[in-house]
């Protein structure tokens, strides 16, 4: 792994309709992650936070699409810094924020792959249009918009599109699907290992065929990890809590595989809400993926 990580705060809550979410970088912060990096032995810049327009400033119903100009004008500014991120030779370590960040995220990060591989660990797919979505809350759709599939500004940011191939995506723990992103995964052949197949294969398995699957003819990985694909018995601090989810072990044990593989290139941690959390007992989780992800290890 990249000795040198730059950090990237995003307090973004544009994307959903549920306050708090924004204070998600401050909450990882405060739980202690740049300290653990720095126990490891990596080397952290923290980049401070990508500035979000205010809310009642950027409302909008020219579209379905809530809050999307204020979407459009942060996704920019998060494309450009994680993109100097990746030209200093950093690694970038996004924090969130909701998911619609991935938007800008990858955005950001794709310039620099010709393959890039997605893991996306979620209790959702993210893959709605304008078109499929049953909120118009955007964090419902970057996976969807990285494709090349929704509202032409957002599939644009960056000046480029898409962000990633179909093929080169894989879903992990997913268990709250809409209609529309069924149908998508079907036509897209979009790999995706539901809880169905946590629970019948194991996560060791899961994450064995989720790498190999990745990395195949893909230059690069980029993890896309929203807290609510954990259970929320564990991760309770998220806008959009989904019962029977990954365990915090299994949370582990997939960020060791990741680790061991030495695929992931880039990583953001989405969708931390300290208000809707017990203690922090969220972005406290999020932390300790992160150390697993950088290979701390317990001896
Ligand atoms: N699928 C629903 C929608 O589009 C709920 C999406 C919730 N999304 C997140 N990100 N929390 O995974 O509105
Ligand atoms: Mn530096
Ligand atoms: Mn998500
Ligand atoms: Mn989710």
């Amino acid at each position: 792994m990249n000795k040198n990580i730059g950090i990237l705060g995003v307090p973004m809550d544009l994307g959903q309709m549920r306050r708090g979410v924004d204070m998600g970088p401050s909450a990882m912060r405060y739980a202690g992650l740049i300290e653990r990096l720095e126990n490891i032995g990596y080397d952290v810049e923290d980049h401070g936070d990508v500035e979000i327009p205010q809310r009642e400033k950027v409302a909008s119903t020219e579209t379905n699409l809530k809050n999307l100009q204020g979407v459009i004008e942060a996704s920019t500014l998060l494309a450009n810094g994680v993109d100097k991120i990746i030209e200093d030779g950093h690694f970038p370590l996004v924090l969130g924020g909701d998911h619609s960040i991935a938007i800008g995220t990858l955005a950001g990060v794709s310039k620099h792959y010709k393959n890039l591989g997605v893991i996306w660990y979620d209790a959702h797919g993210d893959l709605n249009t304008s078109d499929t979505s049953p909120s118009g809350n955007i964090h419902g759709m970057p996976l969807a918009v990285s494709l090349g599939i929704g509202h032409e500004k957002l599939k644009d940011i960056g000046g480029y599109g898409p962000k990633v191939k179909p093929e080169n995506i894989v879903i992990i723990g997913a268990r709250s699907l809409d209609e529309g992103e069924r149908e998508l995964i079907r036509e897209k052949g979009i790999k995706v290992y539901t809880m169905h197949e946590i629970d019948r294969m194991g996560m060791s398995k899961v994450m064995e065929e989720a790498i190999e699957y990745v990395s195949k003819d893909t230059d690069g990985v980029h993890l896309s990890l929203d807290l609510d694909g954990l259970d929320p018995a564990e991760a309770p601090g998220v806008g959009t809590p989904v019962l029977g989810g990954i365990s915090y072990r299994e949370s582990h044990l997939a960020m060791e595989m990741l680790e061991e593989a030495k695929i992931i290139t880039s990583a953001e941690f989405v969708e931390v809400n300290p208000i809707l959390d017990d203690k922090n007992k969220t972005a406290t989780c999020a932390v300790g993926l992160v150390g697993s992800l950088f290979g701390e290890k317990l001896i």
